[in-house]
């Protein structure tokens, strides 16, 4: 009974939590928000039933003593259930833990379903009555029979076989037919993905940085930003993980030709720059971690560009401003930060990535960098800022994400933040 129910609630899981791995479902907003929070509930009141039935199930283990296969199957199904929930508790209160160990919870989480989707299909195939009533007969044989041969280790008392009798059992027995088969089909379908992520480090669909060539970008920005000593040689020693490429948007493309950089709203000096004249302005270098709030981070960025409090001082903003709003070239992401949050001097509109143009992928030409908060507040595409003296909802806070971003452990102590 506990066991159909947990099936059921495991297949949901599955469901819900393949899609918000998947890239195009990040664009529908608030419907991945509620999908996550979904998947949360659900991985909760599963975790309620693998408690419940906890000490059954190890007492289970012990019975099954002498049937190896059995054993293992519930010994796998018990790792795998721990694993999710251990590391689901840790990204659910992502807030409680530093992010390493939310990235270490999340490559968890997602190795985890790698292995146990499959393995739960493969299970959950071969083990359906469907199958089994495909083999008239065979039920009976497995009762009668097998306990046997695989609890007692009876000897099989064929005669040992030749590989091509053995090719030709695998082949020519249905239920091993199917068997064979659906392994066959889950390694051909999963298999180049899974090596891939694992691969790539537990990144899903990012860019590897160090074979990144910049004239081969989807922006065409021409001339190229030079990049400072400490950034020719990134000082951070380049980025150490993968960043996952999140847009809300199809990813927009720009060129130097009609690309333009404004400030506007409650300023002195309106400001507008074209290409050329934006990298002209002085730059400086900083190594920093980028931290999203699903979990992932890339640590020791080597980011260039101009400290946001440069920006805002050459426009001169009026003293009836509050915040400081930023728009995406996308034309549907925003979001805001404070004044005094905009004053903090590690908050950097980017151009430079380890000493490379920032990839069109990850927000170049231009992008937001706020280090101390989620990553949702680091706008890619940067291309404007306004001065305002209300409050402004971000794209994703809009959608339910917390208007708190500090990652807890970089919140600054002191000041009024
Ligand atoms: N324009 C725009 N900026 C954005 C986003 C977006 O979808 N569109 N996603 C945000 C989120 S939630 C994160 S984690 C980072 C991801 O940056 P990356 O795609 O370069 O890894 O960008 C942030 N800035
Ligand atoms: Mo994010």
């Amino acid at each position: 009974m506990l066991h159909a129910w947990n099936a059921w609630l495991v297949l949901l899981l599955a469901v819900s939590g393949i899609l918000l791995f998947i890239k195009p479902f990040r664009e529908l907003g608030v419907v991945r928000v509620l999908t996550k929070e979904g998947h949360i509930w659900l991985g909760l009141l599963s975790t309620v039933i693998v408690l419940i039935y906890l000490p059954q199930m190890i007492r289970h283990i012990r019975q099954l003593r002498g049937k190896p296969e059995q054993q293992w199957n519930l010994s796998v199904v018990l790792i795998l259930l721990v694993g999710w929930i251990v590391s689901g508790i840790v990204l659910w209160q992502f807030r409680q833990f530093p992010p390493v160990w939310s990235n270490v919870a999340l490559t968890m989480h997602d190795l985890f379903t790698w292995v146990g989707v499959p393995y739960a299909i493969y299970h959950s195939v071969t083990r359906s009555r469907w199958l089994k009533m495909r083999r008239p007969g065979a039920v009976m044989q497995r009762e009668a029979g097998e306990g046997v041969r695989e609890s007692e280790g009876a000897p099989r008392l064929e005669t040992p076989r030749s590989v091509t009798e053995t090719v030709r059992d695998v082949l020519y027995t249905r239920r091993s037919f199917i068997r064979w088969g659906l392994l066959g089909l889950l390694v051909v379908l999963i298999g180049p993905k899974f090596g891939r992520w694992l691969f790539s480090g537990g990144g899903s669909g990012g860019i590897d940085l160090n074979a990144y060539d910049p004239s081969k970008d989807g922006n065409r920005m021409l001339p190229a930003p030079q990049p400072l000593p400490d950034s020719i040689v990134p000082v951070g020693g380049g980025s150490q993980g993968h960043f996952r490429i999140y847009t809300v948007t199809p990813i927009p493309s720009f060129s130097s030709d009609n690309w333009k950089f404004t400030i506007s709203g409650l300023v002195d000096r309106p400001q507008s720059w074209d290409w050329k004249q934006f990298t002209d302005l002085a730059r400086s270098v900083q190594v920093s971690d980028f931290h999203c709030v699903t979990g992932w981070s890339v640590y020791n960025n080597t980011w260039e560009g101009i400290t946001l409090s440069k920006l805002l001082e050459k426009a001169g903003v009026q003293s009836k401003a509050r915040v400081v709003k930023f728009y995406s070239g996308d034309g549907v992401y925003t979001d805001t930060l404070t004044l005094a949050q905009a004053a903090l001097d590690d908050v950097m509109v980017a151009v430079l990535l380890d000493g490379k143009p920032i990839p069109q992928e990850l927000g170049g030409p231009v992008r937001l960098i706020v280090p101390k908060m989620y990553a949702y507040k680091s706008v890619k595409w940067l291309q404007s800022i306004e001065l305002i003296d209300k409050d402004h909802i971000g794209y994703w806070e809009a959608r339910g994400y917390d208007t708190d971003a500090w990652v807890p452990s970089l919140k600054p102590k002191q000041g009024n933040v």
